[in-house]
């Protein structure tokens, strides 16, 4: 083979496997451009868009040509939104939608260009001026383009594919409860760096200690040895140091911190510098650990009173992206007295993360490997080791944050399913040793009013994760408060992170205590019982409701009680409160916070 055929194939190959990078830390304090608002948009139902080369915006040269696509005239959509939910006609779509922005640009040799998506649903494909940059993986995770070298003076056009199709080797795969809202559906911003700057870092309390800091900072650029300076205004930190010929600094200096907690909720203000980069946060510090079979919080064990949401505004039914979303739902969530949210089932927007810290509220992250994951299919390793790192990547500073979740309802009979899962354990301590990590599991079994916890996957979990629907999917085999456990870690912490059943808000169709007629009294009733039932749970450190309010799910197919919505819901989609929210509301008020 000629070297000119083999300079081809690798061309080809960079352009067809190029990646996104992992986006910079705290996109929010960057110098940026926003390219939120109207993107024109070309539906591409079929994913013909790829052979009719869209990217290109071919223009009729001659009389005789040409092209049957255009971005001029087509729809314009919101970005950041998602497309399901703008355009009546596409409600159903799990396709592609091709976006188009055009963007002006004076360039300044001295620095760098990025462009930073917050997340795209679920596969996406990046064009500049024509040309491809590469593709990014995720529904849920930000991702980045550098486009220093590409960027042209005057204006410019870039172009995203958002195919959010199902994929059987994705993640989440083919079946999942929730709707697969698609497109470019978080923040998208140009950012603008100087040649070196500061990609990354790392500022959280050492493991085991309440006052000092271990962590780092890492650079990105052509001069990675600098001086590296952390500031705490407010604590008179001043704390200096040198990074290596990798950008890496390492950082560790103690503080006399008021700690973070729901009940004080404090953080504060963080510089960091280097000499050629400097950036804020607001950063807060807190211990968090399992010991024996409770949950510490600053040294105090805590009872993890939480609740699941999905990103759903539900009075728009749309994805829920921004920070009036996001006060939305966390305010119903500290209405029924809770300290901490699991975010379910993926990465929520950042703006949800940093309010919920900001308003007390632990924080429950996700990545989206969600019941049948083809643990052995090969490359799902690698998408599962991706999307954990850019969660963590994203949200390591965010003390809010306690516990990292790894899976939910995965099934010990798929193949590689717990090998797969204990290298991502693995993986994500050596990422990060101050968290608590879990894997969230329904294989129990539950007979003779006896629930038998056999699981083996939850030897990598600090907290046994226990998703149970009895008195909905499953009938009470005696009474709640004789239940019986059998726990395969008798001596771990246990959280009931899913419970619940469905009611209709003011369904009167028939027999209340008939589950067939989605009666809020149906669902008031599972949870007066499942309130009696963890009197019985060993070692309960936590519960978690499935969940705050009711929210859209295609294969909740009932004409007159679910019309594609789950109702699960303490409240309706409109907001309303059901029976079953103020016994919630009641147990969460008088339980002690510190069991
Ligand atoms: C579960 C899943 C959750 C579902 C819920 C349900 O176990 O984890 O995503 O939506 O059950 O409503 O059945």
């Amino acid at each position: 083979m000629t070297r000119s055929i083999l300079t081809l194939i690798l061309i080809l190959f960079t352009i067809v496997f190029a990646k996104a990078q992992t986006a910079m830390t705290n996109v929010d304090a960057r110098n940026s451009t926003c390219l939120n608002g109207k993107w024109q948009t070309i539906i591409d139902p079929t994913g013909v868009g790829n052979w009719r080369e869209v990217w290109k915006e071919k223009v009729p040269e001659k009389k005789t040509d040409f092209y049957e696509y255009s971005f001029e005239g087509g729809p314009v959509l919101e970005v950041p939104g998602d497309f399901n939910s703008q355009i009546k006609e596409i409600t159903y779509l799990e396709g592609t939608v091709w976006y188009k922005k055009t963007f002006t640009y004076t360039r300044d040799s001295s620095k760098r260009l990025f462009i930073h998506f917050g997340a795209v649903n679920y596969l996406a494909d990046i064009y500049l001026n024509g040309e491809h940059l590469g593709q990014h993986e995720g529904g849920f995770t930000p991702f980045q383009f550098e486009l220093t070298h590409k960027v042209l003076e005057g204006e410019n056009r870039l172009i995203v594919k958002a195919d959010n199709s199902r994929k059987s080797d994705g993640l989440p795969g083919l079946g999942f409860d929730w709707f697969n809202y698609g497109g470019i559906t978080r923040d998208v911003n140009l950012v603008e760096t100087n040649a070196t700057y500061i990609d990354d870092y790392s500022i959280q309390l050492k493991k085991g200690s309440n006052n000092q800091v271990l962590g780092w900072v890492k650079l990105n650029g052509k001069k990675p040895q600098q001086q590296i300076e952390i500031n705490i205004p407010e604590l008179n930190v001043k704390y200096k140091t040198q990074s290596n010929a990798k950008g890496i600094g390492v950082i560790t200096f103690k503080g006399k911190f008021d700690h973070w907690s729901p009940e004080n909720p404090k953080r504060y203000e963080v510089i960091i510098k280097c000499e050629t980069d400097a950036l804020k946060d607001t950063i807060g510090f807190r211990t968090i650990k399992v010991q024996g079979p409770t949950v510490v919080l600053n040294g105090k064990s805590i009872f993890l009173k939480s609740i699941n949401i999905h990103e759903e505004n539900p009075l728009k039914g749309a994805r829920a992206f921004s920070k009036d979303d996001a006060k939305l739902l966390l305010t119903w969530a500290k209405e029924l007295g809770c300290n901490m949210v699991r975010l379910a089932h993926y990465p929520h927007n950042e703006y949800m993360v940093k309010m919920a810290e900001k308003m007390g509220l632990m924080v429950w992250s996700e990545i989206p490997v969600y019941q049948h994951i083809e643990f052995s299919t090969p490359g799902v390793e690698d998408k599962m080791d991706l999307m954990m790192r850019e969660m963590i990547k994203r949200d390591k500073n965010r003390c809010g944050v306690v516990i990292w979740s790894l899976s939910n309802e995965t099934y010990s009979s798929t193949a590689n399913r717990d090998l797969a899962l204990s290298n991502l354990t693995k993986k994500c301590r050596a990422l990060d040793s101050t968290r608590l990590i879990t894997h969230v599991i329904n294989t129990q079994g539950y007979a003779n009013n006896t629930f038998n916890v056999w699981d083996t996957l939850y030897r990598y979990s600090d907290i046994i994760s226990i998703n149970e629907y009895v008195g909905w999917y499953e009938p009470w085999q005696g009474k709640p408060v004789d239940t019986k456990w059998d726990l395969i870690y008798p001596d771990k912490p246990v959280f009931i992170s899913e419970f619940g059943g469905e009611a209709l808000y003011g369904s009167n169709y028939g027999p209340k205590d008939e589950a067939a007629y989605w009666s809020e009294e149906y669902q008031e009733q599972i949870y007066k019982d499942q309130i009696e039932m963890f009197k019985t749970v060993p070692n309960l450190v936590g519960v978690c409701p499935w969940l705050l309010v009711d929210y859209r799910s295609l294969g909740r197919m009932h004409p007159i009680y679910q019309k594609g919505y789950n109702r699960k819901g303490l409240l309706s989609e409109k907001g309303e409160k059901k029976k079953a929210w103020f016994v919630m509301k009641n147990y969460y008020d008088k339980v002690s916070s510190d069991e």
